[in-house]
């Protein structure tokens, strides 16, 4: 056994499933991430932050718990990260995007829920979750219906549910406001630490940072000829979720540099007049690779990404000016919740949003990917069709789940979509 292994079975892991877990991630990740071509060098860092998320990272949690500090366990981008920040606490986002554990959720649970929530479900349920056993807290939220029943199974006093409204009323805003100073309590209760002004400004500087570095790097990919692909820009945002964030903008700003680079020197990942595709939707979480894999393998090339794995992460930031604390939780509260989750109605901001990504990353197509049982992305794909329909762009719909069965049926989908823009 390695060192790590001997923590991961220390911490109460089954450690022949973990192996077979870690076996069919490092699959998926050599078949559809590593096995592209012409890689920026710097892509080495979030590919060793993917390997050692099972790894280093969990030492370097479990150490970081001997010292004194919580770990805080996520589920989606509406919790407020500068909060747990503030508080010396870390927050790891902990959805699962692998087909392997959805089996030992359906043992138990409906098979008619989103593969994200059932991949979740099944690493608690298998054993195989090596953050289960550090987490101080978990963090739901009040978004989809799978989620907030999902709530009510893990739930117990190591957990935290956020009432997130689903309208952007003043109503709900000050409701919101609400949830977000309670939140704050319960991690101050939590870690013992009082939240300051000066602690939350600088947490909210050091986000805004990730998110201009996650915002340039977006840049790049939607520029007219790309030097990174989306499948390993999205590798960077999976990354973003669970890495300690100071160390992570330092290897997104070499990567930034190494993209400069590439530019000048007009190295390009577009194959000549491969087609440009925004893709649209519910986030694809560490191990999930899928669509990104059809489309670019296809010949097409993703060059913006409208998900929580995406530009919902990075868009606005804090306004981090403000003084007081109570002003400072304000300001988080307003930028959190601008994000536009499907679970909002109406929700015309995103689709408006879609559109203009659309025409600014001049894409020649949208693409929405959709989790099987996923309703609210899932109508709202209806709209934003129409929008783009009125728009002059075309669009697909993927429905899917994590497994590998309809890949060729996506793959013929998105092949004649592709066709059809090229005649
Ligand atoms: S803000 S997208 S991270 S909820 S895919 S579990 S919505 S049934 S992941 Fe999400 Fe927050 Fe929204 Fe983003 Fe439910 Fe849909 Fe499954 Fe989803």
């Amino acid at each position: 056994m390695s060192g790590c292994d001997t923590l991961l079975a220390e911490l109460g892991l089954n450690m022949e499933r973990h192996g077979e877990l870690v076996e069919n991630l490092g699959r998926t990740y050599r078949e559809k991430v590593l096995s592209q071509p012409d890689r920026p060098a710097s892509m080495a860092y979030f590919d060793s932050a993917i390997h050692e998320l099972h790894g280093d990272r969990i030492r370097e949690i479990f150490e970081a718990r001997a010292a004194g500090r919580k770990m805080i366990g996520t589920f989606c981008i509406y919790v407020p990260e500068e909060i747990v920040f503030a508080a010396g606490a870390i927050p790891v986002a902990l959805c699962g995007g692998t087909a392997w554990s959805i089996p030992y959720a359906e043992q138990t649970f409906p098979r008619e829920i989103c593969p994200l929530v059932k991949s979740t479900l099944g690493l608690a349920f298998s054993d195989t979750c090596p953050f289960a056993p550090l987490e101080d807290l978990a963090v739901g939220e009040t978004t989809c219906d799978a989620k907030k029943k999902t709530w009510d199974i893990l739930g117990g006093d190591g957990f935290h549910v956020l009432h997130l409204p689903h309208k952007k009323t003043d109503a709900a805003r000050r409701l919101w406001l609400r949830e977000v100073r309670a939140f704050a309590g319960r991690v101050e209760h939590l870690t013992g630490v009082r939240i300051t002004a000066r602690s939350l400004g600088q947490a909210a500087r050091l986000m805004n940072r990730k998110r201009r570095l996650l915002g340039r790097l977006a840049g790049f990919q939607r520029s007219a000829a790309p030097p990174i692909s989306g499948t390993d820009a999205l590798v960077v945002m999976q990354v973003a979720l669970v890495d300690e964030p100071q160390r992570f903008c330092g290897a997104v700003a070499r990567l930034l540099e190494e993209l400069r680079r590439r530019v000048r020197q007009g190295v390009t990942v577009a194959r000549p007049g491969a087609k440009r595709v925004l893709l649209a939707g519910c986030p694809a979480v560490a191990g999930n690779y899928k669509v990104h894999h059809v489309i670019e393998s296809s010949g097409a090339l993703v060059v913006a990404n409208e998900s929580c794995t995406g530009s919902r992460y990075f868009e606005h930031p804090v306004d981090a000016r403000r003084r007081t604390r109570g002003g400072l939780l304000a300001a988080i509260a307003d930028r959190y919740f601008r994000i536009d989750c499907s679970c909002f109605t109406p929700n015309d901001e995103r689709v408006r949003s879609v559109v203009r990504m659309a025409r600014r990353a001049k894409a020649d197509a949208v693409v929405q990917y959709v989790l099987q049982y996923c309703h609210t992305y899932n109508m709202e794909a209806v709209r934003i069709a129409e929008a783009l329909q009125r728009a002059g762009l075309p669009s697909l719909t993927i429905g899917t789940d994590y497994a590998d069965q309809d890949t060729g049926q996506i793959r013929t989908r998105v092949e004649a979509l592709i066709e059809g823009l090229r005649s």
